[in-house]
């Protein structure tokens, strides 16, 4: 596996996604103005990737209004030197090739890239609430117990050369194990370059569960399949978010925490925050394994970015 020179840890923030709705949490970012902030508030914490959806700011339903990613992206790029990584996952009710037009719109340093299809069940999360503050949350959430979240082979054969006309960095999202062999199906044919950043993606119902036992087999396996070419993050979901965050920085990875993926702070504790996300996990970072953390120059170095200037921000 690949690391940084001096072991540092790269430290992500997922800042608003589009797994919650506004009625579970006060502090999820909807307005671009939020996102941007919440963005930027992340990278003083420590964050040196900042991932970023959009959604409407009138209701918070997650949408892909490249005007929206625009404002977002350029107010964080004027503001401070962390990575911007759009998604190109969006929600999961969103076609690829809607998805993807954020990275022509942008050519950002580095965009997700979604390594296969999975079911993405949000529904179960429907009995933790009574009512919902805007229409389209209950009916969201519903809708996703029969919804692909689709990235078909023929996908990624489409989506995968529009990083490339780009400069665009994948961090290949993989929500099962084979998701790797997809990626690596993928570099076998050309269509990604190494080094390779894996993101194993833990926790969502219809991909890999949550239990550490899962790390570490994605891990093994990402080993056996891409020896010294790959570095990893990992998501933990919702309450797998930092036990996990703490066993991926022991096995020599990356975290992403935020928003998008755990609304808690600590059990029966929100986030008022994203940074405040980050700045637990910068702590875990230091205080558990001794590791930095990685500056956004630092990353731009190891995973071969093009940098701030090869941008359309
Ligand atoms: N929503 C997360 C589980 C993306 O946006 O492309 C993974 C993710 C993917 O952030
Ligand atoms: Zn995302």
């Amino acid at each position: 596996m690949r690391t940084l020179p001096n072991d540092a840890a790269i430290i992500s923030c997922a800042v608003t996604g589009a797994i919650h709705v506004p009625t579970m949490s006060p502090h999820l970012p909807v307005t671009p103005e939020e996102i941007a902030t919440a963005a930027i508030e992340a990278a003083e914490a420590g964050a040196s990737i900042v991932h970023i959806h959009v959604r409407d700011p009138e209701t918070g339903e997650p949408i892909t209004d490249l005007d929206l990613f625009r404002q977002v992206a350029t107010r964080i790029h004027e503001e401070t030197d962390v990575i911007v990584q759009p998604t190109t996952g969006g929600a999961p009710t969103m076609a690829p090739e809607e998805r993807v037009r954020v990275v022509p719109e942008l050519e950002p340093e580095m965009a997700s890239c979604n390594m296969g299809s999975i079911n993405f069940g949000l529904y179960p999360l429907l009995e933790k609430y009574d009512e919902f503050e805007y229409d389209w949350e209950a009916e969201y959430l519903e809708g996703t117990r029969d919804l692909i979240f689709r990235n078909t082979f023929d996908d990624l054969e489409s989506m995968l050369p529009v990083f490339d006309e780009y400069g665009t960095k994948p961090e290949l999202e993989c929500y099962d194990v084979g998701h790797l062999y997809n990626a690596k199906h993928m570099v076998d044919r050309g269509f990604i370059e190494p080094p390779l950043h894996l993101q194993f993606v833990l926790g969502i119902h219809g991909g890999i569960g949550g239990d550490g036992e899962n790390l570490t087999h994605m891990y093994r396996i990402a080993e056996t399949l891409f020896g010294n070419d790959f570095s990893f993050s990992v998501i933990g979901a919702g309450r797998h978010e930092f036990p996990r965050a703490v066993q991926a920085l022991d096995l020599g990875g990356h975290v992403r925490v935020g928003l998008e993926d755990n609304l808690y702070l600590r059990p029966g504790k929100l986030a008022e925050s994203n940074a405040d996300l980050v700045a637990k996990a910068v702590d875990l970072t230091r205080d558990l394994t001794g590791r930095d953390i990685a500056s956004p120059k630092q990353v731009r170095e190891f995973l071969e970015l093009t940098g701030k200037d090869a941008t359309d921000l």
